[in-house]
Order: structure tokens, then sequence, then C-alpha cells
């Protein structure tokens, strides 16, 4: 991978500009300092290696050189409202790998809400989505995308960030069996954002989203956290539905119905191997 390849793969694609690197802190990091600086709209970075990589909260995420893909996509929406924006563009980038792993490569891919994609249960890809500001302004969304394609891009067993709560994680090439070629991937999960970023307030947006959820009718851990960041007791709670605004229905033990939010949100399931 480097900026020429890069340049041909995608120039059919109404991308910004690209930068490429070939290692970075974090990929959503660099694009949010763009973003200020005047990034066109759709510009994108893309990193063989981030060596701070970043998660939701102050999670790490793993993204070693040669053998992942490490992107953020510059947007700036139209309606500068921040909370259901990040939610909608959260749901769009795990929209856009699930969709492409699942019309180009036939695997099972699922999104788990708000932010993971899954293939039979373990994590191929997240997304970060993150609102970059200039003074009280939203000046764009980044949308940060990580996606594990050769095997060498699953954090190992010893490695630092896995006491944030591991959740088990496959790649590509391990769920498909054979080579995946990163800028194909790559092009194709473009292609599919891009076609969707218009539509993201149509009913067949959140349809095509909802279609794709794992855990639909399942009963989930809800876990969230305190302000300080620590997390709160887990509520126990049945995915009922995706809502027109991307947030996700669910039914307490108790009875009560709540909306879950993107935010400080994780879901586990219940009575499964992946508890
Ligand atoms: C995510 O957070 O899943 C969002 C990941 C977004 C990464 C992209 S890469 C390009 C862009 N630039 C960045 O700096 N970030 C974005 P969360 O749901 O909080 O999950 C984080 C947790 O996933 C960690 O605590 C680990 O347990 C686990 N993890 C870390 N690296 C992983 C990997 N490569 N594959 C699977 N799981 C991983």
């Amino acid at each position: 991978m480097d900026q020429q390849s890069l340049e041909s793969r995608l120039a059919d694609l109404a991308l910004g500009e690209i930068r490429y690197f070939e290692s970075i802190g974090s990929t959503n990091d660099y694009a949010a300092t763009w973003a200020r600086d005047g990034a066109p709209e759709c510009s994108l970075v893309i990193a063989d290696e981030q060596t701070a990589g970043r998660g939701r909260g102050a999670r790490h995420w793993f993204t070693p050189p040669g053998s992942a893909l490490a992107m953020s996509l510059i947007l700036r929406p139209e309606v500068p409202e921040e909370s259901g924006q990040i939610m909608r563009i959260t749901g769009l980038g795990a929209m856009g790998v699930s969709r492409a792993l699942r019309q180009s490569y036939r695997l099972p891919a699922e999104i788990k809400w708000p932010n993971d994609v899954l293939i039979g249960g373990r994590k191929v890809a997240g997304v970060l989505a993150e609102a970059s500001w200039i003074g009280d302004q939203l000046s764009a969304v980044i949308l940060g995308i990580g996606i594990n394609v050769a095997p060498g891009s699953v954090p190992p067993d010893d490695w630092a960030g896995h006491h944030e709560r591991p959740f088990p994680a496959t790649s590509v090439e391990s769920a498909l069996g054979a080579p995946v070629d990163r800028l194909v991937l790559l092009q194709i999960v473009l292609a599919e954002l891009l076609s969707w970023l218009p539509r993201l307030s149509e009913p067949n947006f959140i349809q095509a989203w909802r279609e794709k959820l794992a855990f639909l009718g399942d009963w989930v851990q809800v876990i969230t956290s305190e302000a300080d960041g620590g997390e709160k007791p887990p509520l126990e709670g049945q995915i009922i539905n995706l809502n027109g605004d991307g947030s996700l229905r669910v039914r307490l033990r108790t009875g009560e119905l709540k909306s879950l939010r993107v935010g400080e949100i994780h879901l586990r399931p219940v009575d499964s191997s992946l508890k």
C-alpha cells in the first residue's frame, strides 16, 4: 500500500484528498486536525500502522503494520446536530463494512450495535465516529474504521490493550480461509459508504442497518459508564428494535422500555460463550 496505488485504486470514487502514512499515531487524530485546517469533504486518511490507534473511551485499537486497514473519512454533515449524526455515521461505518464483507466476500458479517462488525460472534472491525469542533461549531465528523484483514492484525493474548474487556476477535482472511487484497477491500468498503452517505435520513438506511443487527431479539447485558469512566452495574435487556434515529430499543427485565444512544454503552450477549 502506498500513496500512488491508493490514488489509482480509488480514482473512481467521489473522495476529497487522500493522505497515506506508513505509520501514524491515530488516523482519527490526524483527520480531526486536518478537518479544522480545511480538508475537503470526504478526504481520507489511511495508514499501514497505527502506534496510538484508539477505540471508544480510553480504549486502544491494535493496528500492526502490513495486516489491517485503518482509515478515517472526513465528513461534513449538513445538519450540525451532534448526537444523532454521530449515531447515524457510526451505523454508516458498520454497515459499509458489513455489506462489503457480505456482498463481495460472502461472509456472514453482522453489526453489534453500535460500532462493531462481527463474523461468527468475533470482532472483525470497529468504528469510531467523532465530532471535530471549531469553537462551538461542528466542523466535521470523523468516521474512523479499523478492519482486521490478515490474521496478524488480531490482538495477541499478551497485548497490553487486552485488560480492557476483551471480546473474541478474528480477521477477514481467517474467516474466508483465503488471502484478501487490502486495496480491493478498501475500495469496496468506501464505495458502500459513499453510496449510503446521501441517504442517512432515509428509512431504507435504517432498514438496511436493522437487517444486519446481531442479537436482535436476544437478551444482552447493557454496560454503561459513569461520568468518571467507571462502569455501572450491567442491566439486562432484550433487543427489540433499531429506532428511526439509530438508537437501540431494549426491554429491561423489569419490563421498562429504554432507548440506548451511542455513547459509553457496550453490549454483551447473555447466556453465551462470549460472555
Ligand atoms: C472500537 O472501539 O471498536 C473502535 C475502533 C476504531 C479503530 C479505528 S482505526 C482508524 C481510526 N483511528 C483510530 O485511532 N481509531 C479508528 P471499542 O468498541 O471501544 O473497542 C475497543 C476494544 O476492542 C479494545 O479495548 C480491545 O479490547 C479491542 N480491540 C483492540 N484492537 C482490536 C483489533 N484489532 N481487533 C479486535 N478487537 C480489538
